[in-house]
């Protein structure tokens, strides 16, 4: 297991709430590394005006790889979602996803993350439901062609209003049926929606489908700042074999550096101990 950072690229126009660390692409990653972390998630609203040159350059020179690009900022911060009641929204933001794909690629990164960006039931939620299984299902080719997965993410229930937690999301996977698409569970989601803090991560493991992961506190703070037991957390994800990156997706209080450094310090003290 390694850790990453959620940092939002430059040209997303707002500030993302849970994006880390401050200053340009240069620093932010020149920070990630100095703080320990070995990867960043990246939060974009322009996947396609990404200069893939000089991500990989500057990766490089930092030794971080790319956990995931997120579409955490399309809906937050470009107003697009794949449900969009508006059909013109609703395509450009499922060519976002195909772009958010090639992005993945030509940056080795393993997944493309869908949380809110799938927006919520528009008529009912059946038939919502059965669209984004379409939507995904292609998406999910268009991964498998790319050497990528789609990380599907069980949101809460203030949040969303389609697969709030693993139980739902397993089941609309299996509906789905692509190897391709799985899941991404968010340890803050999870203490609303769950009943354990270990379960869903050993549920997901076990059926295969644990694609990627978020970290965050019940009050979405740095880990170690609520209640949330990511000792156990830990424990079940060694112990189920899970090989993926923990990706801190949380606010950045008491500024976004600050809480990128006491994620990674507290989580890669805990990933030390012996479990
Ligand atoms: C939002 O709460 C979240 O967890 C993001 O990953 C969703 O896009
Ligand atoms: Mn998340």
């Amino acid at each position: 297991m390694r850790l990453a950072l959620t940092i939002q690229t430059p040209e997303v126009p707002v500030q993302v709430p849970v994006a880390l660390l401050s200053g340009n692409l240069a620093e932010k990653l020149a920070k990630a590394a100095r703080m320990g972390a070995e990867g960043v998630e990246l939060i974009t609203t322009q996947p396609a005006s990404l200069d893939i040159s000089v991500y990989l350059e500057q990766l490089g020179r930092n030794n971080l790889q790319v956990a995931a690009v997120a579409s955490g900022g399309m809906a937050f911060a470009a107003r697009l979602t794949l449900l969009h009641a508006d059909p013109a929204t609703a395509a450009l933001a499922r060519l976002r996803l195909d772009e958010m794909i090639t992005l993945a690629a030509a940056l080795h990164a393993p997944v493309v993350t869908v949380g809110s960006f799938r927006g919520r039931a528009v008529v009912d939620k059946e038939r919502s439901l059965a669209e984004l299984t379409q939507i995904l299902r292609r998406a999910g080719e268009r991964a498998a062609e790319a050497g990528v997965r789609i990380a599907l993410e069980p949101l809460n229930r203030f949040e969303g209003d389609l697969i709030n937690n693993v139980a739902e999301g397993l089941a609309f996977l299996n509906e789905l049926n692509h190897p391709a698409v799985g899941l991404l569970m968010d340890t803050f989601h999870v203490n609303i929606e769950e009943n354990s803090w270990t379960e869903p991560f050993r549920q997901a493991m076990q059926a295969g489908k644990l694609f990627h992961v978020h970290l965050g506190d019940n009050n979405r703070l740095p880990p170690g700042h609520g209640l949330i037991d990511f000792a156990a957390i830990l424990a079940s994800l060694h112990e189920t074999g899970y090989t993926g990156w923990l990706s801190a997706e949380l606010l950045g209080k008491p500024d976004p550096d600050t809480a990128g450094q006491e994620t990674i310090d507290y989580m890669s003290h805990l990933m030390k101990v012996p479990t």
